[in-house]
């Protein structure tokens, strides 16, 4: 067993059943020219979570830890997008024509994963439609499958995929460590109370923790 430095107390877990899960870390939300920068957001905010998550992939990696990376996003034809999504807010952005692809749309450019953490080799990638990476997917179960216990949690954006995914998590019984420098959002705020949320009411649904404590712990 190792044990993780996190609030709201440090978190013993085994690496055998610990998977490293990194959520929506998508040039579409990243990368100026997607989504998050046609809803009018900073993408720089988001890449800074992308070399302290760089550092923890290559850490786990090194030492066999499970490793599933996730990607929102819509078949071409759009029938998995609800209508509700398509046009919240009376725009239309999901599957129109951007500088990197259609956006959100699976196979396009911008819905791809960023080359610093692209998945090698036997890594799951979970495709999802939603916010959560549970809704409509087989994470449950591969995480079932493989005998999975604790997930650390890296990923975009805190408050909605990141978030959301959590919450799924812990209702299903998974002990869930989110990094605070490998998470991000497009709103500061949102950040820092994102964090506090997570973490309050003696860990109401997860730990949070950082980079380094999870880099010393694996190692
Ligand atoms: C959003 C996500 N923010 N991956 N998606 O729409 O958090």
């Amino acid at each position: 067993m190792a044990t993780i430095k996190a609030e709201p107390f440090d978190l013993k877990f085994d690496s055998k059943t610990t998977a490293l899960v990194i959520i929506d870390m998508q040039r579409d939300f990243v990368l100026p020219g997607g989504f998050g920068e046609m809803l009018g957001n900073d993408t720089s905010l988001l890449l800074a979570a992308v070399e302290p998550t760089r550092r923890v992939l290559e850490k786990a990696r090194s030492k066999g830890m499970m490793v599933i990376h996730t990607r929102e996003g819509h078949r071409p034809d759009l029938s998995d997008c609800p209508p509700s999504k398509l046009t919240r807010g009376g725009k239309t952005f999901i599957g129109t024509e951007g500088a990197m692809g259609r956006i959100l749309v699976r196979g396009q450019q911008g819905h791809d994963i960023v080359h610093q953490l692209y998945p090698i080799d036997g890594e799951p990638v979970i495709d999802k439609p939603g916010k959560g990476s549970f809704h409509a997917t087989d994470l449950h179960q591969i995480l079932l499958d493989r005998g999975i216990k604790t997930l650390i949690v890296c990923g975009v954006t805190l408050e909605v995929c990141v978030h959301t995914t959590v919450r799924e998590a812990n209702d299903r019984g998974y002990e869930c460590v989110v990094l605070s420098d490998c998470v991000a959002s497009y709103f500061p705020e949102f950040q820092r109370v994102g964090l506090e949320m997570i973490k309050a009411q003696g860990g109401i649904f997860g730990w949070v923790s950082d980079s380094d404590k999870c880099i010393a712990a694996i190692a």
